[in-house]
């Protein structure tokens, strides 16, 4: 058991983390202490944050010998130490893929965070221009379409099997279809069931409760 100390934001990056950690079992981040920071205000910057990230952002995670930010890396340093199923190591055939994945979680991700900016953080009189949210979508569906022609048939991201990879998606897959539906994107869509059927998800989801975060259920872009 690791006293741990988790910066979070609901449903944000910092979710990976949480599914993480029930994928693992609760009882090895015993006691659990969760810092809930209030996003798009000053408390981030004014709280501690900066002593544990670099950019000031969530997830941040103090355990025992650990301090550190930024989600992939923290994912793929707990599931070393508690969680080896959920790694491909040097010598597995899926390495390069598996670390490619994880990678890939924040350039899809980067791009959610760039909608989120423009059109739910911006407030009147600023407005986001339609054409940078236009080809902000269009970047978006992109990395829809790459996951869709590279899935697995009823699967998860790599040959052999659910990974710490497909855990960097389950943030990223809460949050894409406000902005891109996924209709377009049937494996993507069948792979976020899969997702969301596992218990382990759910107990994260449980611990979230209902997102507070988006304000409807589709940002369409601005019309010019
Ligand atoms: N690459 C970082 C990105 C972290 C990040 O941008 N987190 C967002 C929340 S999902 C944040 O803390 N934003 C605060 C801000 O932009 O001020 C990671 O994967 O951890």
């Amino acid at each position: 058991m690791v006293a741990t100390t988790l910066h979070h934001v609901q449903y944000g990056r910092s979710f990976r983390v949480l599914w993480l950690m029930e994928e693992i079992g609760m009882q090895v981040f015993d006691p659990l202490t969760i810092v809930e920071h209030r996003i798009g205000t000053k408390e981030m910057q004014t709280s501690d944050l900066g002593r544990l990230s670099p950019a000031v952002r969530i997830p941040a995670i103090e355990m025992d010998d650990l301090q550190m930010s930024e989600s992939g890396a923290i994912v793929q340093i707990l599931s070393e130490r508690h969680a080896p199923d959920l790694v491909r190591g040097p010598d597995h055939a899926d390495r390069a893929e598996w670390l490619q994945w994880i990678g890939f979680g924040e350039t899809q991700a980067s791009l959610i965070e760039q909608l989120n900016l423009m059109l739910v953080f911006l407030r009147p009189p600023a407005t986001p221009g339609p054409a940078v949210v236009k080809i902000t979508v269009a970047r978006l569906r992109q990395t829809l379409a790459g996951m869709e022609s590279r899935l697995q048939p009823d699967g998860w991201l790599l040959p052999s099997g659910f990974s710490a990879a497909d855990i960097m998606m389950g943030f990223n897959l809460f949050a894409a279809p406000y902005y891109a539906h996924l209709d377009a994107f049937p494996k993507v869509q069948a792979y976020k069931a899969r997702i969301e059927a596992r218990p382990a998800y759910q107990r994260a989801v449980d611990r979230e409760g209902p997102q507070r975060f988006y304000a409807q259920d589709f940002y369409p872009v601005p019309a010019t």
